[in-house]
């Protein structure tokens, strides 16, 4: 696969340097090919695709894991924002490449798709975007560095934007094996230069659980902490899926009802299927699913057979334990879902990947394998644990009732917003325009700041909605007390948005909403941050397409007012207000500088000129960089879990900051 990437043809180059035979202008033609259409190989020039150099180059080391050769692998984020990753495994090949005539380590360095093992068989990385190879990685740095140890001795070479700057040379002596690859991504390709530390441990963590074993080191050479020492956290699991179900059930401060994850794991056919899952007292379900390690976000085969399984067995149990008849329960597809933590991994020689992000397994035999081997498995379990067994088909029975529930108090809501324009919330202050294009919605903390908001608006396009306090945690409600909770119902038909249901799935119907600038305004203190992450949880949850579609902001109201005669100046940081002070002469008796604990203490026209006027404010766009991390990191937030969420603040405090 993939052919389409690697240009066949002859290449015409003119005026090359004659020196340069047609083997190493087919190498360099295929790495501008990269450079110039970068989106093609790594998905996006933006932090997503920033990121994804560091995917490509360990999902080489992990492969060497697999082959059973490499036992440690080290990632480091340098203070410059270059990236290392280190490997024990065997070292790639530095002998000559018969037909290249030159070192096979640069053919693997400079060949677009020669990066791949010449003996591979296995279940190498090669779909979704992951497996287009170290080259790319290589032709989108400004400078790269490999080093390799093996036959006794360390190999290096240098490239940048993925041409040679001499040829592959010994260093040294060594009596190790491994690989060392060192990087700085191209700021003319990259939009966004700066390294996630949330988002590399992440995936580290995750590729420690999926990978038994295995031990791996993240450090972090830009945060240096007391002791002189950079940020560095060790991640191994030797129990792989079934302590990552625990894990994520833990950070989460989701209770779990089974004593510990069912675990699954078999052969069939050359996939390798393995699942662990558990119910907890949560009422969503966190599946997480993977095909040779790659995460599928949006599912697929493997997952449809993993939860027809589930389905399939508990309903069984269900209807001949007599415990649904005694219920008069009717069960559907996704009450087996509620509640569920599930981690499933296949290993898949030719997987094919589907879907708007190449995110979906599409391989239809595997449905049915990983079906008939977790149903085995759950049939036994349930037959040798019969009080898990009722434990487990009374969640479902609650679930269903849930189910009802909610739909009635979702239909009670909706009945009224498709009556659009009559039925608005009375609390509402709408704007007169009906473009939404043009149209904002500020929901406001309180309804003393609502009412000051009201008077400073512009009415022509600005909307204000007043919220009562703090709003719903809707991380720990069930799903009809969020359709009955008043201010949600208020924003649902405020904004003239609808859930729709289709065979079991609920998407946000978007095509009336009313603003396209939807602006959480609460004051700026730690109150206001709290009742924004409930509000934001609550559009994460249940409204996710409108912070996809980049319709959610954050207001930034001022910390201070200073004022020195007749000079007058608002700051949003305390680095601001310092300097404003001493460019306004300093600290003397005509000074004075207002705090503002929030939005009340602001009058309609201040609130207007700092916060509300689009000549004059700062708005924070709300994107979903990520959203599984962001839902990992929102279930932490808002769960019952005290020390994750105070480590997450203690970490994260250094990023707050108001003038984004
Ligand atoms: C080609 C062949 C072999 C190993 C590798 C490549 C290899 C590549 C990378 C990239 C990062 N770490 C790596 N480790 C190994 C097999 C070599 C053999 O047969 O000895």
């Amino acid at each position: 696969m993939n052919d389409e990437l690697n240009p066949q043809e002859e290449p015409i180059l003119e005026n090359q340097n004659k020196d340069y035979g047609a083997d190493n202008i087919q190498a360099l033609e295929g790495l501008e090919a990269v450079r110039m259409r970068p989106g093609m190989y790594i998905g996006s020039t933006d932090t997503k695709g920033l990121h994804h150099l560091v995917w490509e180059v360990i999902d080489n080391s992990i492969d060497e894991h697999l082959a059973g050769y490499c036992s440690h692998i080290t990632l480091t984020v340098h203070p410059n924002n270059s990236i290392s990753v280190q490997d024990n495994g065997r070292g790639i090949p530095v002998g000559m490449h018969q037909k290249l005539q030159k070192s096979a380590l640069e053919v693997v360095m400079t060949v677009l798709h020669a990066g791949g093992k010449f003996d591979k068989q296995t279940y190498a990385v090669s779909g979704g975007l992951h497996g287009v190879g170290v080259s790319c990685v290589n032709a989108l740095s400004i400078d790269l560095r490999v080093e390799v140890e093996r036959e006794g001795k360390v190999f290096a070479q240098e490239y940048s934007c993925g041409i040679p700057k001499w040829d592959v040379k010994e260093i040294g002596l060594s009596n190790k094996n491994g690989t060392k690859v060192t990087f700085l991504p191209d700021p003319t390709i990259f939009s966004e230069l700066v390294y996630s530390y949330e988002i590399l441990s992440k995936r580290v963590r995750e590729l420690a659980y999926l990978n038994k074993g295995l031990h791996l080191t993240i450090t972090d050479e830009r945060e240096i902490d007391e002791t002189g020492n950079p940020k560095s956290e060790i991640f191994h699991s030797q129990g792989g899926i079934v302590e990552f179900v625990s894990y994520l059930d833990q950070l989460a401060g989701r209770q779990p009802l089974n004593p510990e994850p069912v675990y699954v794991t078999a052969e069939q056919d050359n996939v390798i299927v393995e699942v662990a899952f558990q119910y907890n007292d949560s009422y969503r379900e966190n599946l997480r699913s993977y095909v040779n390690n790659i995460n599928t976000i949006e599912g697929g085969t493997h997952v449809t057979g993993f939860r027809r399984a589930i389905g399939l067995e508990l309903k069984k149990y269900g209807e001949t334990s007599g415990i649904f008849t005694k219920n008069k329960t009717t069960v559907s597809a996704e009450d087996f879902r509620e509640g569920l933590t599930a981690v499933v991994s296949v290993k898949v020689p030719n997987p094919e990947f589907k879907g708007q992000t190449k995110g979906e397994l599409g391989n239809q035999e595997v449905s049915t394998i990983v079906s008939n081997c977790v149903r085995k498995v759950i049939e036994a379990y349930l037959e040798e644990n019969p009080n898990m067994a009722k434990m487990m088909v009374e969640k479902v029975v609650l679930a269903a009732r849930a189910r009802s529930a909610a739909q009635k108090a979702r239909e009670m809501v909706q009945r009224k917003t498709v009556l659009s324009g009559v039925g608005l919330p009375g609390k509402l202050a709408d704007c007169s325009s009906k473009d939404a294009s043009a149209s904002e919605i500020f929901l406001v903390e309180g309804d003393s700041a609502g009412g000051t908001a009201k008077q400073g608006r512009n009415r022509e396009f600005q909307a204000i909605l007043p919220l009562r306090g703090k709003i719903l945690n809707v991380e720990k409600a069930m799903e009809h007390k969020i359709y009955e909770n008043e201010e949600i119902k208020n924003m649902f038909t405020a904004l003239g948005v609808r859930i729709e249901e289709r065979e079991g799935e609920r998407t946000l119907n978007i095509d009336n909403l009313r603003y396209h600038k939807v602006v959480i305004m609460c004051d700026a203190d730690i109150d206001g941050s709290h009742i924004t992450t409930l509000i934001l949880t609550f559009f994460f949850r249940f409204m996710r397409p409108l912070a996809e579609n980049g319709y959610i902001y954050i207001a930034a109201p001022p910390l201070y007012q200073v004022k020195k005669g007749k000079r007058m100046a608002y700051c949003w940081t305390d680095e601001q207000r310092l300097a404003i002070i001493a460019d306004f002469g300093g600290e003397s008796g005509g000074l004075s500088v207002q705090r503002y604990k929030g939005l009340g203490e602001m009058n309609a026209e201040q609130l207007w000129e700092t916060t509300m006027n689009p000549e004059t404010r700062t708005l924070r766009q709300v994107t979903i960089q990520d959203a599984e991390l962001a839902d990992e990191i929102f279930s932490m937030l808002m769960g019952d879990e005290v020390p994750p969420r105070r480590k997450f603040i203690e970490d994260n405090a250094k990023y707050a900051r108001v003038d984004a």
